[in-house]
């Protein structure tokens, strides 16, 4: 049964896109220069760790370099003021959000500031370089690892998501291109549960055609407007 005013918005790489960091696909994108079985799968960093490892830490260095823009804004201002619950379940692996001042925020992909000890699945704080072999410091194994879901691993907080979704009445998918699952069918879900659906993205996405609104812009123009209006009343 969905709540009146629980809202869950998912966001992807476009929401940052403006604010300086790559998105994935697409004319310059972070993949480009990168094949994605080079950097972004189990079996990749087992063979070649370094690369995995320095891929991550230039992400990582970044982030220094990049602030919010006002799509992340717009959104740490709905959480404040909005009178239900908002869950943003992001994508992104950028802090960009938390920055901006959002709370309530879901890492389903991982995080650049953040290390996994493959040993002993310990998460912890990380800023700077992560060589490979670095010690976790929970279990003293030489195992520590870039704390991102690499294709064919299970994402973070499925259950929480899973369980807002079911209770949402609008669901939001911001700068998203919908081709990675299981984001991608998020859409799907909070439909059959009754939710209403809105997209916010440059161009259609893969999955447009399941959104009960689609509109077409960048994120900086798009989600301030959309916020401002649902905030009106
Ligand atoms: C703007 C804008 C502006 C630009 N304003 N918009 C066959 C069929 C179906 C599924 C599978 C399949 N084979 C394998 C799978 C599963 C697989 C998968 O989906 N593969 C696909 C390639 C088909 N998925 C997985 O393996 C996932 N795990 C899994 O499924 O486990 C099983 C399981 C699930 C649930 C429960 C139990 C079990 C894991 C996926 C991990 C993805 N990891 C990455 C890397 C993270 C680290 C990193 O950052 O390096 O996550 S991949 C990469 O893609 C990254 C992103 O988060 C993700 C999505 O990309 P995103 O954010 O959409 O970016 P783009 O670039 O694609 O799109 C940007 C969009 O923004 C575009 O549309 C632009 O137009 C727009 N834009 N500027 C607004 N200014």
């Amino acid at each position: 049964m969905p709540d009146s005013r629980a809202i869950v918005i998912l966001t992807g790489a476009g929401i940052s896109a403006e604010s300086g960091l790559a998105t994935f696909r697409g004319p310059g994108g972070l993949w480009e220069g990168h094949r994605v079985e080079d950097v972004c799968t189990p079996e990749a960093l087992a063979r070649d760790p370094a690369l995995v490892h320095r891929f991550y830490d230039l992400r990582r260095a970044a982030l220094a370099g990049v602030a919010p823009n006002a799509a992340h804004e717009a959104l740490a201002r709905l959480e404040r003021s909005w009178p239900g619950d908002v869950l943003l379940v992001t994508q992104n692996v950028d802090d960009l959000h938390e920055r901006a001042g959002s709370q309530a925020v879901l890492h389903m992909h991982g995080a650049l500031r953040s290390a996994l000890c493959a040993a002993c699945g310990e998460r912890l704080r990380w800023d700077g370089p992560l060589p490979p072999g670095s010690v976790c410091p929970a279990c003293a194994g030489p195992a520590l690892r870039p704390d991102i879901v690499f294709f064919g691993e299970i994402p973070y907080e499925m259950d929480r998501i899973e369980q807002a979704l079911s209770r949402a009445s609008l669901f939001v998918s911001i700068g998203t291109s919908g081709a990675v699952y299981p984001a991608a069918g998020f859409v799907r879900m909070a439909r059959a549960c009754g939710a209403g659906t809105l997209e916010l993205n440059l161009e259609p996405s893969a999955g447009s055609g399941w959104f009960d609104e689609c509109r077409h812009g960048p994120a900086s123009q798009l989600v301030p407007a959309w916020v401002d209006a649902l905030l009106a009343g």
